[in-house]
């Protein structure tokens, strides 16, 4: 990527729209919007202009056009947003009229935030939250998002970074003063009393999963013998026909998935093949896959038919304690078990309070209401993980004063790398390839 390309694209996404944005970020903007629309509006400020077609001189459309001059933008380049009627041919022929300015060319996917990290606009962690906020499916992540995205990472990243600054000059002073025993052994002792310090916290911080979690999903899954309703319940749930039904016992071998939105929290729901002893090669298979992934779940349903009570769970998904649900109460007499929840898949009897559970159990794993945690992505983790524990060292060394100091220098540069500030390069593709092309 040459920043001195000058980059458009449809911000707006693909297709058909009423109005579609079109952005462009370089220095030959100024020049590709005068030559469509005969001049340069006020900064900031939205100007109804007619578009042509600079070669021909055509009517190409009539929209708002904005102006952003280096290097208050986005990118912090010259930039300008289109706002134009969002039909193809009319996107199609006012990028292509831009495009045949010199130095004008499509953008890549990602490159304007890419543009606005390498002109100091956003830093790492914002725009990885940019990227999840497109991405974000339900209220919580969009607000997980969203807090990411205006710096709650980076504030805490900042924060750790000064510590371990403090820390580091403590070391270096015990270092410098390493002839005079009482200063040299008081400023590593203060310098290992920070590091415990923040390496308390950022174990703390590793501790959380509920980011991660937020970010991709609250994994229920549906388990219990063959037959029991399980395929009928995810649809109930799903109010959609997803999963085949059958009063034939091992219907479903594959896992059968659902995104839901609960409340505003993401929720993944795992229909499985029913467990039983024997069972042909598929259906085992299907039992492997069902067990597997109840083994990852952050909770699963045991579900029982109440016209044929069936034993306890098998003793690996016991260990997982598993939600008794009691299905089929349309046909049986009486409430039967004890603390299952009471349902029917066919008539919804005892839906709304399963959903409700299910809500609670999603709130309390997600930690919806609780104070939003640093790490939102494996990325974040491994940084913190190494950070941690070249911490650990740096408080275990005893021996050399200067080879403990390094261990603080390898942390500040695993904390630098979650917003970026240092050593970033390998990581930059990876976040960057996220994005969709005008973002
Ligand atoms: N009366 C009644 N029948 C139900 C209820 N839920 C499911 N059934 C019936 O029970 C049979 C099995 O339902 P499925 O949803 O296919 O059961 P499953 O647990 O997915 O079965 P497998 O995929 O074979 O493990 C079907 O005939 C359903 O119509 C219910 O609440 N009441
Ligand atoms: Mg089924």
């Amino acid at each position: 990527m040459k920043t001195t390309d000058t980059i458009i694209a449809l911000a707006s996404g693909q297709g058909r729209s009423a109005i579609a944005l079109l952005r462009i970020s370089g220095p030959a903007t100024g020049d590709v919007v005068t030559a469509l629309s005969g001049g340069l509006p006020e900064p900031r400020y939205a100007a109804l202009r007619r578009l042509t077609d600079p070669a021909t001189g055509s009517l190409l459309d009539r929209g708002l056009v904005l102006w952003f001059p280096a290097p208050a933008s986005f990118t912090g380049e010259d930039m300008a947003e289109l706002q134009i009627h969002g039909g193809r041919a009319v996107t199609a022929n006012v990028v292509n009229a831009s495009l045949t300015w010199p130095g004008v060319r499509l953008a890549e996917p990602g490159e304007f935030a890419s543009r606005a990290f390498e002109n100091g606009k956003l830093d790492l962690s914002a725009v990885e939250g940019l990227a999840d906020l497109i991405n974000a499916e339900t209220a919580a992540q969009a607000k997980q998002a969203l807090t990411q995205a205006e710096g709650s990472l980076r504030t805490h990243a900042s924060d750790w970074r000064m510590r371990l600054l403090r820390a580091q000059a403590l070391a270096e002073a015990s270092i410098d003063f390493s002839d005079e025993d009482d200063v040299a052994g008081d400023a590593m002792a203060q310098a290992k009393g920070e590091a415990a310090a923040l390496l308390e916290e950022l174990t703390g911080e590793l501790q959380k999963r509920s980011g991660e979690r937020l970010r991709d999903g609250f994994r229920i899954v549906i388990a219990g013998p063959p037959n029991a309703g399980k395929s009928s319940l995810l649809n109930a749930i799903a109010a959609r026909d997803v999963a085949i039904v059958s009063a034939e016992a091992g219907t479903t071998r594959d896992l059968v998935e659902v995104h839901l939105d609960l409340d505003g929290l993401p929720v993944i729901l795992t229909d499985t093949a029913g467990l039983r002893e024997g069972g042909g090669e598929i259906e085992s298979e299907g039992m492997r896959r069902a067990r597997s992934r109840a083994a990852e779940a952050d909770l699963v349903i045991w579900l029982i038919d109440a016209t044929d009570p069936q034993p306890d769970p098998p003793s690996d998904l016991e260990a997982l304690s598993p939600l008794p649900v009691l299905n089929k109460i349309d046909q049986a007499d009486g409430p039967g078990g004890s603390d299952a929840i009471a349902i029917s898949a066919k008539s919804g009897t005892g839906l709304e309070r399963l959903l409700d559970v299910l809500k609670d159990r999603a709130g309390e794993g997600l930690e919806a209401a609780g104070e939003p945690p640093a790490i939102t992505r494996a990325r974040h983790r491994t940084e913190i993980e190494a950070a941690a524990s070249a911490l650990g060292r740096f408080i275990e060394e005893d021996s050399a004063a200067e080879l403990a100091a390094e261990e603080l220098r390898v942390a500040g540069r695993h904390i630098g790398r979650l917003t970026g500030y240092i050593d970033v390069e390998e990581i930059l593709g990876a976040i960057f390839g996220e994005f969709c092309i005008g973002k």
